[in-house]
């Protein structure tokens, strides 16, 4: 194949990819009291947990199979981390919604987020700036003394990185939220539709 065609596959391939990230992420309309999982620990408590249903594989996009890590495309051989190998990596990707209420007198602060549905989990928060979004992995989420945090569609969601399995409209799966103060709480999420 030539050069050229193996640029173009590549940037294909990458929009490919952003799209699927923009779709997991992009901004819809929130129902931040609808039926979501809740619940609570100390003086925390979380609710309306919702995620969009998602298909776990994508059939016709999946890497061909034969040596893993690599791919032979006729003469070429791309090997796992290389600029094209990453471009076609398809980590499916879902975005997971609630609210963090704090009952406390303290401020407390969102760690981490951890579900067994998704190979890896991160906190993000979309922005929107000149028409256009984009979201930036945050570390942790302040949820101030007596106040809440909103995690919905155009700001903080947590993201599903490498879902295991498809999420259906009425399943529910568990995701452990630990803060600072209060520790971890356990939530059930509830995929429901857009
Ligand atoms: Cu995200």
């Amino acid at each position: 194949m030539s050069l050229r065609f193996a640029r173009t596959l590549l940037v294909a391939s990458g929009i490919i990819a952003i799209i699927f990230i923009v779709a997991a992420c992009g901004s819809g309309d929130a129902s931040p009291t609808a039926s979501g999982g809740s619940a609570s620990t100390g003086d925390i408590v979380v609710t309306g947990a919702w995620t969009r249903p998602m298909t776990a594989s994508m059939p016709g996009m999946s890497m061909p199979s034969g040596s893993p890590g690599s791919m032979d495309m006729g003469h070429m051989t791309m090997p796992s981390g290389s600029p094209m190998a990453m471009g076609m990596d398809m980590s499916v990707t879902d975005a997971v919604y609630f609210t963090i209420k704090n009952n406390g007198k303290t401020a407390d602060q969102l760690l981490s987020a951890a579900a067994d549905v998704a190979g890896s989990t991160e906190m993000h928060q979309s922005t929107l700036a000149n028409g256009i979004s984009s979201m930036k992995p945050v570390s942790e989420v302040d949820v101030p003394a007596g106040g809440s945090v909103s995690f919905d569609p155009g700001n903080y969601h947590v993201m599903l990185v490498g879902l295991h399995r498809d999420l259906n409209v009425g399943d529910r799966f568990d995701l452990t939220l630990t803060f600072k103060q209060a520790g971890a709480v356990k939530v059930s999420v509830e995929v429901r539709p857009n």
